[in-house]
Protein backbone atom coordinates (compact mmCIF):
# COMPACT_ATOMS: atom_id res chain seq x y z
CA UNK A 1 0.00 0.00 0.00
CA UNK A 2 1.61 3.58 -1.24
CA UNK A 3 1.40 6.18 1.63
CA UNK A 4 -0.78 8.00 -0.49
CA UNK A 5 -3.59 4.63 0.07
CA UNK A 6 -2.45 4.45 3.63
CA UNK A 7 -3.40 8.52 4.27
CA UNK A 8 -6.73 7.96 2.23
CA UNK A 9 -8.07 4.63 3.90
CA UNK A 10 -7.22 6.61 7.17
CA UNK A 11 -9.07 9.59 6.71
CA UNK A 12 -12.16 7.16 5.57
CA UNK A 13 -11.53 4.97 8.96
CA UNK A 14 -11.67 8.45 11.15
CA UNK A 15 -14.49 10.41 8.99
CA UNK A 16 -16.72 6.90 10.21
CA UNK A 17 -16.03 6.73 13.46
CA UNK A 18 -16.54 10.73 14.13
CA UNK A 19 -19.59 12.25 16.20
CA UNK A 20 -19.22 16.05 15.94
CA UNK A 21 -16.80 17.41 13.14
CA UNK A 22 -16.23 20.99 12.20
CA UNK A 23 -15.09 21.79 8.55
CA UNK A 24 -12.72 24.34 7.84
CA UNK A 25 -11.77 25.71 4.43
CA UNK A 26 -8.95 28.49 3.67
CA UNK A 27 -9.47 32.39 3.77
CA UNK A 28 -10.85 34.24 0.72
CA UNK A 29 -12.79 30.71 -0.14
CA UNK A 30 -13.23 29.83 -3.82
CA UNK A 31 -14.75 27.21 -5.89
CA UNK A 32 -12.81 24.33 -4.79
CA UNK A 33 -12.85 25.34 -0.96
CA UNK A 34 -16.51 25.35 -1.23
CA UNK A 35 -17.19 22.51 -3.24
CA UNK A 36 -14.81 20.01 -1.60
CA UNK A 37 -17.24 21.42 1.62
CA UNK A 38 -20.26 20.30 0.03
CA UNK A 39 -18.72 17.26 -0.60
CA UNK A 40 -17.76 16.38 2.54
CA UNK A 41 -21.41 17.72 4.01
CA UNK A 42 -22.95 15.30 1.92
CA UNK A 43 -20.73 12.76 3.06
CA UNK A 44 -20.61 13.07 6.44
CA UNK A 45 -24.68 13.60 6.56
CA UNK A 46 -24.68 9.80 5.16
CA UNK A 47 -22.27 8.67 7.54
CA UNK A 48 -25.34 10.06 10.48
CA UNK A 49 -22.22 12.45 11.74
CA UNK A 50 -23.38 15.49 12.35
CA UNK A 51 -21.25 18.46 10.58
CA UNK A 52 -21.14 21.77 9.74
CA UNK A 53 -18.87 24.35 8.04
CA UNK A 54 -17.55 27.02 10.44
CA UNK A 55 -15.92 30.53 9.23
CA UNK A 56 -15.73 33.78 10.25
CA UNK A 57 -18.88 36.51 10.27
CA UNK A 58 -18.39 38.36 6.75
CA UNK A 59 -16.34 35.57 5.28
CA UNK A 60 -17.88 35.61 1.54
CA UNK A 61 -18.63 31.91 0.27
CA UNK A 62 -18.57 31.89 -3.13
CA UNK A 63 -21.67 29.33 -5.17
CA UNK A 64 -22.98 29.28 -1.62
CA UNK A 65 -26.35 29.74 -2.45
CA UNK A 66 -25.72 27.07 -4.90
CA UNK A 67 -24.34 24.97 -3.16
CA UNK A 68 -24.39 25.39 0.65
CA UNK A 69 -27.61 24.80 2.31
CA UNK A 70 -27.93 27.63 5.00
CA UNK A 71 -28.28 25.26 7.49
CA UNK A 72 -25.15 24.06 7.63
CA UNK A 73 -22.64 27.11 7.39
CA UNK A 74 -21.97 28.75 10.93
CA UNK A 75 -20.27 32.19 11.24
CA UNK A 76 -18.18 31.59 14.87
CA UNK A 77 -15.90 29.31 16.15
CA UNK A 78 -16.54 25.84 16.35
CA UNK A 79 -17.41 23.70 19.29
CA UNK A 80 -14.28 22.20 21.63
CA UNK A 81 -15.63 18.70 20.81
CA UNK A 82 -15.68 18.98 17.31
CA UNK A 83 -12.55 17.32 14.90
CA UNK A 84 -11.67 19.90 12.89
CA UNK A 85 -11.48 18.81 8.87
CA UNK A 86 -9.22 21.31 7.33
CA UNK A 87 -10.12 21.43 3.61
CA UNK A 88 -7.76 23.40 0.65
CA UNK A 89 -5.63 25.38 2.99
CA UNK A 90 -1.92 24.82 3.15
CA UNK A 91 -1.42 25.96 6.66
CA UNK A 92 -3.67 26.07 9.92
CA UNK A 93 -2.67 29.92 9.76
CA UNK A 94 -4.59 29.99 6.58
CA UNK A 95 -8.20 28.99 7.58
CA UNK A 96 -11.38 31.07 7.38
CA UNK A 97 -12.03 30.64 10.87
CA UNK A 98 -9.96 31.17 13.96
CA UNK A 99 -9.89 28.01 16.02
CA UNK A 100 -8.32 29.69 19.25
CA UNK A 101 -5.43 28.72 21.20
CA UNK A 102 -7.16 25.06 22.08
CA UNK A 103 -5.67 21.88 21.33
CA UNK A 104 -8.26 20.48 18.30
CA UNK A 105 -7.92 16.95 17.10
CA UNK A 106 -7.39 17.81 12.99
CA UNK A 107 -7.86 16.41 9.72
CA UNK A 108 -6.03 17.74 6.89
CA UNK A 109 -7.49 17.03 3.38
CA UNK A 110 -5.17 19.30 0.86
CA UNK A 111 -3.33 19.73 -2.23
CA UNK A 112 -0.83 22.83 -1.53
CA UNK A 113 2.15 21.85 -2.41
CA UNK A 114 3.60 23.78 0.09
CA UNK A 115 1.17 22.04 2.62
CA UNK A 116 2.43 22.32 6.30
CA UNK A 117 0.92 18.95 6.93
CA UNK A 118 -0.68 20.46 10.54
CA UNK A 119 -3.17 17.72 10.87
CA UNK A 120 -3.06 14.71 13.45
CA UNK A 121 -4.42 12.82 10.20
CA UNK A 122 -3.15 14.14 6.28
CA UNK A 123 -4.58 13.34 2.78
CA UNK A 124 -2.01 15.99 1.27
CA UNK A 125 -0.96 15.67 -2.47
CA UNK A 126 0.48 18.08 -4.46
CA UNK A 127 -0.51 16.55 -7.62
CA UNK A 128 -4.07 16.21 -7.19
CA UNK A 129 -5.75 19.07 -8.94
CA UNK A 130 -8.12 20.05 -7.04
CA UNK A 131 -9.32 19.44 -2.59
CA UNK A 132 -12.45 18.31 -4.37
CA UNK A 133 -11.21 15.37 -6.30
CA UNK A 134 -9.83 14.54 -3.27
CA UNK A 135 -12.75 14.56 -1.32
CA UNK A 136 -14.44 12.57 -4.40
CA UNK A 137 -11.54 9.83 -3.94
CA UNK A 138 -12.39 9.64 -0.74
CA UNK A 139 -16.57 9.21 -1.42
CA UNK A 140 -15.09 6.07 -3.72
CA UNK A 141 -13.07 5.33 -0.23
CA UNK A 142 -16.27 5.31 1.62
CA UNK A 143 -18.37 3.38 -0.91
CA UNK A 144 -20.46 6.60 -0.97
CA UNK A 145 -22.05 7.40 -3.83
CA UNK A 146 -22.94 11.44 -3.77
CA UNK A 147 -26.30 13.06 -4.11
CA UNK A 148 -26.71 15.04 -7.54
CA UNK A 149 -26.46 18.97 -5.31
CA UNK A 150 -23.04 17.57 -3.82
CA UNK A 151 -21.97 15.96 -7.15
CA UNK A 152 -22.35 19.19 -8.51
CA UNK A 153 -20.77 20.91 -6.34
CA UNK A 154 -17.36 18.59 -6.54
CA UNK A 155 -17.47 19.01 -10.37
CA UNK A 156 -17.71 22.85 -9.93
CA UNK A 157 -14.79 22.63 -7.24
CA UNK A 158 -12.48 20.46 -10.17
CA UNK A 159 -13.86 22.53 -13.06
CA UNK A 160 -12.60 26.13 -10.82
CA UNK A 161 -9.30 24.62 -9.82
CA UNK A 162 -8.00 23.45 -13.30
CA UNK A 163 -9.64 26.21 -14.96
CA UNK A 164 -11.96 23.80 -16.56
CA UNK A 165 -9.71 21.18 -17.45
CA UNK A 166 -6.58 23.03 -18.76
CA UNK A 167 -3.98 23.32 -16.31
CA UNK A 168 -1.57 20.48 -16.03
CA UNK A 169 -2.85 19.24 -12.54
CA UNK A 170 -5.77 18.09 -14.94
CA UNK A 171 -4.85 13.46 -15.09
CA UNK A 172 -6.52 10.42 -15.68
CA UNK A 173 -8.11 10.29 -12.12
CA UNK A 174 -9.51 14.14 -12.61
CA UNK A 175 -11.28 12.71 -15.38
CA UNK A 176 -12.41 9.45 -13.66
CA UNK A 177 -13.39 11.48 -10.51
CA UNK A 178 -15.67 13.80 -12.93
CA UNK A 179 -17.33 10.77 -14.76
CA UNK A 180 -18.09 9.49 -11.31
CA UNK A 181 -19.62 12.81 -10.46
CA UNK A 182 -21.82 13.25 -13.21
CA UNK A 183 -23.22 9.51 -13.25
CA UNK A 184 -24.05 10.91 -9.45
CA UNK A 185 -26.37 13.56 -10.76
CA UNK A 186 -23.45 17.10 -11.86
CA UNK A 187 -24.28 18.09 -15.35
CA UNK A 188 -21.27 19.60 -17.19
CA UNK A 189 -23.46 22.28 -19.01
CA UNK A 190 -24.95 23.76 -15.71
CA UNK A 191 -22.12 23.68 -14.17
CA UNK A 192 -20.07 25.59 -16.87
CA UNK A 193 -22.58 28.39 -17.49
CA UNK A 194 -22.41 28.62 -13.80
CA UNK A 195 -19.06 29.07 -13.89
CA UNK A 196 -17.80 30.50 -16.96
CA UNK A 197 -21.05 31.26 -19.20
CA UNK A 198 -21.94 34.21 -17.42
CA UNK A 199 -21.33 37.21 -17.19
CA UNK A 200 -22.73 41.15 -16.16
CA UNK A 201 -21.73 44.01 -18.65
CA UNK A 202 -20.31 45.14 -15.14
CA UNK A 203 -17.93 43.40 -15.25
CA UNK A 204 -17.27 42.88 -18.44
CA UNK A 205 -16.32 46.89 -18.52
CA UNK A 206 -14.24 46.13 -15.45
CA UNK A 207 -12.49 43.95 -17.00
CA UNK A 208 -11.70 46.34 -20.32
CA UNK A 209 -10.28 48.66 -17.14
CA UNK A 210 -7.95 46.16 -16.12
CA UNK A 211 -7.14 44.61 -19.54
CA UNK A 212 -6.43 47.94 -21.22
CA UNK A 213 -4.25 49.35 -17.93
CA UNK A 214 -2.00 46.30 -17.90
CA UNK A 215 1.31 47.30 -17.87
CA UNK A 216 4.03 45.12 -19.03
CA UNK A 217 7.14 44.02 -16.57
CA UNK A 218 10.20 42.82 -16.72
CA UNK A 219 10.70 42.86 -20.92
CA UNK A 220 7.31 41.60 -21.13
CA UNK A 221 7.92 38.60 -19.66
CA UNK A 222 5.42 39.91 -16.88
CA UNK A 223 1.89 42.11 -17.34
CA UNK A 224 0.97 43.60 -14.69
CA UNK A 225 -3.02 44.86 -14.40
CA UNK A 226 -4.38 46.89 -11.68
CA UNK A 227 -8.00 48.06 -10.44
CA UNK A 228 -8.57 51.10 -7.91
CA UNK A 229 -11.73 52.03 -5.58
CA UNK A 230 -12.88 53.79 -8.77
CA UNK A 231 -12.95 51.54 -11.64
CA UNK A 232 -15.06 49.43 -9.25
CA UNK A 233 -17.35 52.32 -8.88
CA UNK A 234 -17.46 53.21 -12.18
CA UNK A 235 -18.28 49.59 -13.44
CA UNK A 236 -20.71 48.81 -10.78
CA UNK A 237 -19.00 45.22 -10.85
CA UNK A 238 -18.06 43.25 -7.83
CA UNK A 239 -14.70 41.93 -6.30
CA UNK A 240 -15.27 37.79 -7.15
CA UNK A 241 -15.81 39.70 -10.91
CA UNK A 242 -12.56 39.99 -11.48
CA UNK A 243 -11.91 35.85 -11.41
CA UNK A 244 -10.56 35.04 -14.99
CA UNK A 245 -8.97 38.53 -15.57
CA UNK A 246 -5.26 37.17 -14.87
CA UNK A 247 -5.74 34.22 -16.25
CA UNK A 248 -7.01 36.32 -19.59
CA UNK A 249 -3.59 37.94 -19.31
CA UNK A 250 -1.51 34.69 -18.87
CA UNK A 251 -2.87 34.20 -22.14
CA UNK A 252 -0.90 36.09 -24.13
CA UNK A 253 2.41 34.56 -25.78
CA UNK A 254 5.38 35.58 -24.30
CA UNK A 255 3.67 36.49 -21.07
CA UNK A 256 5.43 33.56 -17.90
CA UNK A 257 3.66 35.54 -15.03
CA UNK A 258 0.74 37.73 -14.77
CA UNK A 259 -0.51 39.99 -11.83
CA UNK A 260 -4.11 41.47 -11.06
CA UNK A 261 -3.65 44.02 -7.82
CA UNK A 262 -7.04 45.58 -6.40
CA UNK A 263 -8.12 47.71 -4.19
CA UNK A 264 -11.43 48.88 -3.15
CA UNK A 265 -10.11 51.99 -0.91
CA UNK A 266 -10.05 50.36 2.62
CA UNK A 267 -6.02 50.53 2.29
CA UNK A 268 -5.64 46.75 1.57
CA UNK A 269 -4.89 45.55 -1.51
CA UNK A 270 -5.77 41.96 -2.78
CA UNK A 271 -3.12 40.39 -5.64
CA UNK A 272 -3.68 37.12 -7.53
CA UNK A 273 -0.74 35.55 -9.12
CA UNK A 274 -0.51 33.07 -12.58
CA UNK A 275 2.42 31.90 -13.89
CA UNK A 276 3.97 29.59 -16.83
CA UNK A 277 6.91 27.87 -15.60
CA UNK A 278 7.71 29.89 -12.80
CA UNK A 279 6.87 29.54 -8.96
CA UNK A 280 3.97 32.64 -7.74
CA UNK A 281 3.17 31.00 -4.79
CA UNK A 282 7.44 32.11 -3.53
CA UNK A 283 6.58 35.65 -4.70
CA UNK A 284 3.31 35.62 -2.36
CA UNK A 285 4.94 33.64 0.29
CA UNK A 286 7.03 37.12 0.65
CA UNK A 287 3.55 39.24 1.28
CA UNK A 288 2.14 36.64 4.14
CA UNK A 289 0.38 34.84 0.85
CA UNK A 290 0.40 31.68 -0.50
CA UNK A 291 -0.89 29.02 -3.33
CA UNK A 292 0.02 26.64 -6.03
CA UNK A 293 3.23 27.03 -8.32
CA UNK A 294 1.02 28.61 -10.66
CA UNK A 295 -1.91 30.35 -8.92
CA UNK A 296 -0.97 32.28 -5.85
CA UNK A 297 -2.12 35.77 -4.12
CA UNK A 298 -1.67 37.55 -1.31
CA UNK A 299 -3.07 40.63 0.29
CA UNK A 300 -1.26 43.52 1.68
CA UNK A 301 -1.45 47.10 2.99
CA UNK A 302 -0.90 50.11 0.41
CA UNK A 303 -2.12 51.21 -2.91
CA UNK A 304 -2.38 49.61 -5.77
CA UNK A 305 0.04 51.49 -7.90
CA UNK A 306 2.58 50.81 -4.83
CA UNK A 307 2.04 46.87 -4.80
CA UNK A 308 2.29 47.13 -8.60
CA UNK A 309 5.36 48.96 -8.44
CA UNK A 310 6.51 46.47 -6.08
CA UNK A 311 5.66 43.50 -8.28
CA UNK A 312 7.36 45.03 -11.17
CA UNK A 313 10.59 45.43 -9.26
CA UNK A 314 10.29 41.88 -7.79
CA UNK A 315 9.77 40.06 -11.22
CA UNK A 316 12.51 42.33 -12.92
CA UNK A 317 14.86 40.29 -10.44
CA UNK A 318 13.61 36.72 -10.61
CA UNK A 319 12.71 36.66 -14.85
CA UNK A 320 16.11 37.35 -15.18
CA UNK A 321 15.97 40.30 -17.24
CA UNK A 322 19.73 40.65 -17.55
CA UNK A 323 19.73 39.75 -21.59
CA UNK A 324 16.95 42.37 -22.22
MN1 LIG B 1 -7.85 24.08 -4.30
Amino acid sequence: MTARTQELAAVCQAMRAESLVALAIHEGPDGDAVGAAAGMLDLFAKLGVEAHLFVEPGVVLPLAAEFLPPAFVVAGPPPAAATVYALDCGSAARLAVKLGDQRRRTVNIDHHHDNTRFGDLNLVDGAASSTSELVCEIGVGLDLRFSPSAAAALYAGISFDTGHFQHASTSAATFDCCARLVADGADPNRVYRLLYGTRSLASLRLWARAIGGARPAACGRALLALLTAEDFAATGAADEETEGIVDALRSVPGVEVAALSRSHGDGQVKVSLRSEGFDVSAVAGLKGGGGHRQAAGFTTGGTVEEVTQWLSTVLDERLSTASC
